[in-house]
């Protein structure tokens, strides 16, 4: 049987060449592999302050560079979280099978709760709920269309074990109503690193040593040239020792649809500047012909066809768990 295959993306900032190379320019394989699901997680993004038409915007945007990726809407559904009501009505279900402790272990929320408690104003130091109870919504995201499969970044895979904790805990309780869920994580730009600090993921809410999808391609070509690299002059994958080197290294195997073995016999002799012209000129390259493509779906606004059929394909799926769950639990479903 077919696989079904899911993922989100938060609608949260700028999306940058983390998220592109980790995910968008996989679309067309994970379209080959399974049933696609793939949504637009505006519910998730009210979890932090944002700006309304930011997010709007935003969510717009992410539309558009899916179809610009390539994304072929007769083959999947491309939808927007808060367009499906069936997500929030799982939510509400499933916030009770899931519990305190663990939620509190989650790494993202130690690390965004920290930061907002350590804010030097009182005022702005509330942590609101939702980003305590973001794996339970993550996980309802997950549940509802029973996927087999969802391809997140690393920092994502705890949320799905969470999930699959879930997925269990359930079944076992109500006999066998959803299915487990694995994450997967790809090897090569599962995690493309900040050019300014290498240590660090390249992340929208980051901005420091970002390339943004929307970056003017002059600007795109100095930020990889003023890449920080790592003392010695080879240009060698070595994550430990040469941090900036290897996430370059990444930057274009990746872009170039080649593993890192082939991309580092390419660069053997060069010297670091000569390296990070070519990376340069690969990424200008195909990121050029891919914001091409972005403005004019934009300019057509195809987009807005696109959400609306997919979310009527996505809500048939969605409802038919939420009624097998409704109906596990003892909600009349009349
Ligand atoms: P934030 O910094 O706000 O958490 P993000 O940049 O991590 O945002 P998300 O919306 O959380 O972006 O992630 C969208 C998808 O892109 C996820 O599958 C995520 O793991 C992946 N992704 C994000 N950043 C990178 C990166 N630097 N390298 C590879 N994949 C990434
Ligand atoms: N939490 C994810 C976005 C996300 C997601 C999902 C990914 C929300 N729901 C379900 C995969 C499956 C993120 O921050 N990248």
């Amino acid at each position: 049987m077919e696989k079904n295959i899911l993922t989100g993306i938060k609608p949260t900032g700028q999306l940058t060449l983390g998220n592109y190379l980790g995910v968008l320019k996989n679309l067309h394989e994970m379209m080959d592999r399974g049933n696609c699901y793939i949504f637009i997680a505006d519910l998730h993004a009210l979890t932090l302050p944002i700006d309304p038409e930011v997010l709007r915007n935003n969510s717009r945007d992410i539309a558009a560079f899916y179809l610009a990726a390539g994304l072929d809407p007769n083959r999947c559904a491309l939808f927007l979280q808060s367009d499906v009501s069936a997500h929030a009505e799982l939510n509400a279900i499933m916030q009770n099978y899931m519990y305190m402790g663990e939620l509190s272990r989650m790494t993202q929320f130690k690390d965004i709760s920290s930061k907002i408690a350590a804010k030097s104003d009182a005022k702005d130091a509330h942590i609101g709920l939702g980003i305590f109870t973001y794996p339970v919504l993550m996980a309802c995201d997950i549940v509802l269309y029973d996927a087999d499969i969802v391809p997140v970044g690393e920092d994502q895979k705890q949320h799905v074990e969470l999930a699959r904790d879930l997925v269990v805990r359930f079944n076992h309780k109500y006999g066998d109503i959803l299915k487990m869920p694995y994450p997967e994580v790809r090897k090569v730009g599962a995690r493309i690193m900040s050019l300014s600090d290498p240590s660090k993921k390249m992340s929208k809410s980051d901005p420091k040593g970002d390339i943004f999808l929307k970056d003017d391609l002059a600007v795109v070509r100095k930020k990889i040239m003023s890449a920080v690299t790592d003392t010695g002059s080879e240009v060698k994958y070595d994550k430990e020792n040469k941090p900036g080197i290897s996430n370059l290294l990444t930057i274009y195997a990746v872009t170039k649809n080649m593993s890192i073995e082939d991309a580092e016999a390419h660069f053997v002799g060069y010297r670091y500047g000569d390296f990070k012209r070519e990376v340069a000129d690969a990424v200008c390259e195909d990121l050029g012909a891919f914001q091409e493509r972005y403005r004019k779906i934009i300019e057509s606004k195809e987009y807005e066809r696109v959400l609306k059929e997919g979310a009527e394909k996505a809500r048939v799926v969605a409802n038919k768990t939420l009624k097998r769950v409704k109906e596990a639990v003892g909600l009349l479903t009349l």
